[in-house]
């Protein structure tokens, strides 16, 4: 058709066809776009990034991860040379014999770390200073707190046990040491028994608990709190060795305000050669989590270096602790609920307690002057009655469902055959949250850990198409 400046009507006709049939391809082009969308979106959902689609809970290791250094230098504190340190102790610290070698192989079996080493080195040896060299130079009130340090333990090889003991007696100013308390879980190896005992009485600092059956790491540390009389409880794992000053920078937080429960540096102790080390430079990250609900150590991000004023003897705000070493106001522990009774042995109690700070007016807070060696074992030595994952399970659902709120659908998106299983009665928990007026879990991802993205590759076919903001946030990050 010619151009001539007037359509003629005849013209018309056909013209007004072929739009009509334009706007229709049109649409169906549409359709097979947001179609092609939507299969691409999912297809890219649908494949978890590192393979993680359907993992189960395990047991995981308390904080494996500060092992590794993220600027990859290497360890600058070794404790002496192997045969410095034979030459002192006056005896070899490596196996020599048939008998030897067995006996070695059945300490890693019992402990997850060697034994056979543990129980040849001194108790009251010396560690290296980790401390930041600025922190040296800082001044605490020497009126502070009494504090009541809880060691509770399983189990645990008795070397290493008492080297913790020793340790917190060694480096505490004695006048902020009020007790320790030991609480023994129903141990069944001979000499936690009465050669425990005889131990603890030279000590008059020194109290000892025992169960009469295995109630596991949650009800335990209740009988320590219960029993300590303390103005601060101050929990300590049973294989631990705290460095010099440790006591003084966590006590400082508390007597600021009743409301900050702190954390040591978590200093690492190898579990074969028993050396105290750590990496260089201030710790560079706090704690965090995943949508299975694990603990996970992640990078401070640089909005909580500034609030620091990159000062790195500053507290470091923690979403979350990893549970093993924190210390916090007793009033204030019973206060904002203890620990819930209604979970089992262990697992998810860090998380509950540190979402359970933040949301219901507290903070949580890792001191990077006040450091403690730890032994991270190889494994888990000793069994979980029912099974470790039954229990994780239902303690992350009790966790998700009291403290999650909306966002507790990121945890059963992996697995959504948990839902029906029983939680038990979380109605003392959820008036417990009434009453303190704690805030959402929303408040809390914004404020405490906005870094956290939320996790896209929860969205499948079957399992969390229900969710109509992932999927809005899928075909948005697509556009
Ligand atoms: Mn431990």
């Amino acid at each position: 058709m010619v151009y001539s400046g007037i359509i003629e009507r005849h013209h018309i006709i056909p013209l007004m066809r072929m739009a009509r049939c334009s706007i229709k391809r049109l649409f169906i082009l549409l359709i097979v776009i947001v179609v092609l969308l939507f299969i691409t979106c999912f297809s890219m959902l649908g494949q978890s990034p590192s393979g993680r689609a359907g993992v189960s809970d395990k047991a995981p290791l308390r904080a494996p991860k500060i092992i590794s250094n993220p600027q990859g230098q290497k360890p600058i504190f070794r404790y002496k040379l192997e045969r410095e340190l034979e030459k002192l102790m006056g005896q070899r610290l490596t196996p020599n014999n048939d008998a030897e070698r067995a006996e070695e192989k059945r300490g890693y079996a019992l402990n997850g770390f060697n034994q056979f080493r543990s129980d040849r080195l001194p108790l009251d040896r010396e560690v290296p200073d980790t401390r930041e060299p600025k922190c040296l130079s800082k001044h605490y009130p020497s009126q502070l707190p009494s504090t009541s340090v809880i060691i509770i333990f399983h189990n645990e090889a008795y070397s290493a046990l008492l080297r913790t003991v020793t340790s917190v007696l060694n480096r505490s100013p004695p006048h902020l040491l009020h007790e320790i308390v030991l609480v023994d879980d129903k141990s069944d190896h001979t000499d936690l028994g009465v050669k425990l005992d005889n131990f603890t009485k030279l000590e008059p600092k020194i109290k000892i608990h025992r169960h009469s059956k295995r109630e596991g790491l949650i009800r335990a540390r209740m009988t320590g709190a219960k029993a300590a009389s303390g103005e601060v409880l101050l929990f300590l794992d049973s294989h631990c060795e705290v460095n010099l000053g440790w006591l003084e920078p966590l006590l400082e937080r508390i007597a600021i305000n009743r409301s900050n429960v702190v954390c040591p540096v978590i200093d690492v102790i190898s579990l074969d050669k028993l050396m105290y080390s750590t990496i260089r430079g201030p710790p560079g990250v706090r704690g965090g989590f995943n949508w299975n609900l694990q603990f996970k150590w992640k990078k401070i991000p640089e909005y909580e270096q500034k609030r620091r004023g990159h000062d790195e003897t500053r507290e470091v705000y923690s979403p979350t602790m990893a549970g093993g070493l924190f210390a916090i106001d007793r009033s204030y522990f019973f206060e904002i609920g203890a620990y819930d009774m209604g979970m089992d042995i262990w697992g998810g109690e860090n998380l509950e307690i540190s979402f359970r700070i933040w949301m219901c007016g507290g903070k949580l807070e890792l001191i990077p002057c006040s450091r403690v060696g730890h032994i991270f074992r190889k494994s888990q030595p000793y069994s979980f009655p029912g099974g470790v994952d039954t229990i994780l399970i239902r303690n992350n659902m009790r966790l998700a469902e009291v403290w999650m709120d909306e966002y507790k659908e990121h945890y059963y998106a992996k697995r959504p055959s948990i839902r029906s299983r029983s939680y038990g009665d979380i109605s003392e928990r959820l008036e417990l949250r009434k009453k303190l007026h704690c805030k959402s879990f929303r408040w809390y991802m914004e404020n405490v850990y906005s870094e956290m993205p939320l996790p896209l590759e929860n969205l499948r076919y079957g399992g969390y198409v229900s969710s109509w903001r992932g999927l809005i946030k899928c075909v948005g990050v697509l556009l």
